[in-house]
């Protein structure tokens, strides 16, 4: 091996961009929450806790979340299509599950789930895709206009990248946002132009707010091509009324910017007097086609209720472009050859689930139901936990998977992060860290009004987890206020 100092590449020589991308939902508190694992293991009884729960990130199989039956039979059954014939396959597989993966395999060139597939993702599973869409949302969808990716994160980067030319490109984005899109940003070189979520209005979205920025960015010189909206939100929870979603559309209709709408936590709802509504439907509702709004809606296998996160399923559904700039969308998918086909087939099912009349229907809605009502209990028992707290106050999580709860830190405590060396929000996620083994993530990585300091907190881990977790948030906090109180 090549000692360092004779390495022709240093961080002074690689692209500045990736220096100055951050990604703080992996960031250093989790790499400091993998040492204390690692004591844990190697010494155990050496933290006061005996695990460490990471509720920094919204991967809720690795919390235990059992992954929905239906799909993982037909996934299965895709993979290894000899055992379709066998009779004993009958007795272990739901037989609507064997009617899909052989309908599905019927569509694949050559049934070859090891093959490449078109680059926009094979042909029939865009056209149940976009059947899904239609139903969903009551409006025509096409299976042209959809690009199958590994998860959502490759087409927002896609997106960024045909978007971006230069720094003076700028894309508004709400903060708090998630860090994939100020990531993708610093890494494509553009800038971010961001809008402030309103917190004293549950994360309201302000077109006012949007306008105001967007102005101010347009007097320093930045072309604003795109808006994005996180609906529902990360890491902020709120779901966007009907009227506001009309508010937005007309916005950027006449500003000429892109709507870029991630909809990938488009099943996680937790409250009855709201509903996901899609930009698309919203703006053919509007009467707003293809000539009207450019819009590309971003979806995902690794939310909802089944949380696939590690199959990397996803798809970006692209309407108002012309086609000569599909052309060159196409262009770059190719270069990519394809996504993976276990992925597409997972987001073919997502679309288009078990429906009423299906063999599967019943067991279906139990495990989906099942998984949704009780992300709403943990979403509501941890809210109630968070505002329970001194100086803490907490937005309700109406959908997604994460509390942003606004912590009024004491002087005393910021003068101590100070001393520290980190950010306010960094040395609250730190104490609590070492106290309880609980990982949440600072709020400065999702951006925040400067000077409040928050965390985040996903509402993953089990129900039976949960009140252990309150107890030992109450017992930390109620610690760090007494040392710290003013
Ligand atoms: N968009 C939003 C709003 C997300 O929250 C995520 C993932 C993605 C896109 C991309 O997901 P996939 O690439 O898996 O489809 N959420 C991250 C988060 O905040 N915690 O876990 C991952």
């Amino acid at each position: 091996m090549s000692s360092a100092t004779s390495s022709p590449v240093t961080v002074e020589t690689i692209n500045p961009k990736v220096l100055k991308c951050e990604y703080a939902v992996r960031g250093e508190i989790v790499t400091h929450a993998q040492r204390l694992q690692q004591e844990l293991q190697e010494k155990p009884g050496s933290h006061p806790f005996d695990e460490i729960l990471y509720c920094n990130i919204g991967n809720p199989q690795s919390l235990g979340q059992q992954p929905i039956t239906f799909f993982r039979e037909v996934l299965a059954l895709c993979d290894h299509p000899s055992i379709l014939d066998r009779e004993e396959t009958q007795g272990l597989f739901s037989l609507d599950a064997i009617a899909r993966a052989r309908q599905i395999l019927n569509q694949i060139p050559s049934r070859a789930t090891g093959a490449y597939s078109h680059s926009q993702g094979i042909k029939g599973l865009r056209d149940s895709i976009a059947a899904g869409i239609a139903t969903r949302d009551g409006f025509p969808a096409n299976a042209d206009d959809i690009f199958l990716t590994d998860g959502a994160s490759p087409v927002v980067h896609m997106m960024m990248q045909l978007l971006l030319r230069s720094e003076e490109d700028g894309i508004l984005c709400p903060i708090p946002q998630y860090p994939l899109y100020s990531a993708s940003i610093a890494l494509h070189g553009g800038t971010l132009v961001p809008y402030y979520l309103d917190e004293a209005t549950g994360w309201g979205l302000e077109v006012s707010e949007v306008k105001k920025q967007l102005e101010a960015a347009r007097s320093k010189g930045i072309i604003v091509r795109a808006l994005v909206v996180i609906n529902p939100g990360n890491p902020t929870g709120q779901v966007l009324a009907e009227d506001n979603q009309r508010e937005i559309v007309e916005f950027c209709k006449k500003e000429g910017l892109v709507l870029l709408a991630d909809e990938v936590y488009q099943e996680n709802i937790y409250i009855d007097n709201k509903k996901f509504n899609s930009f698309k439907k919203i703006s053919r509702s509007m009467g707003y086609g293809e000539k009207d709004i450019a819009l590309v809606s971003f979806q995902s296998v690794s939310k909802g209720y089944h949380g696939e996160c590690g199959k990397r399923g996803g798809y970006m559904e692209v309407t108002g472009f012309s086609a000569d700039v599909r052309e060159q969308i196409y262009k770059v998918a190719s270069v990519n050859l394809c996504s993976n086909i276990s992925g597409q087939i997972l987001a073919s099912l997502v679309m288009n689930p078990p429906k009423v009349g299906d063999k599967s229907f019943k067991s279906f809605s139990a495990e989906k139901n099942g998984i949704l009502s009780s992300l709403g209990r943990r979403a509501k028992t941890l809210e109630d936990a968070f505002n329970s707290l001194e100086g803490v106050t907490c937005n309700k999580a109406e959908g997604a998977m994460y509390l942003f709860p606004w912590l009024h830190l004491p002087q005393k405590a910021i003068k101590a992060a100070e001393a520290a060396k980190k950010a306010p929000d960094a040395f609250y996620a730190h104490r609590l860290l070492d106290a309880t083994g609980v990982v949440v993530v600072p709020g400065s990585g999702f951006g925040q009004v400067p000077g409040t300091w928050h965390v985040r907190c996903t509402i993953l881990p089990q129900e039976d987890k949960i009140p252990a977790i309150v107890s030992r948030l109450t017992a930390f906090h109620e610690a760090f206020m007494d040392e710290f109180r003013d």
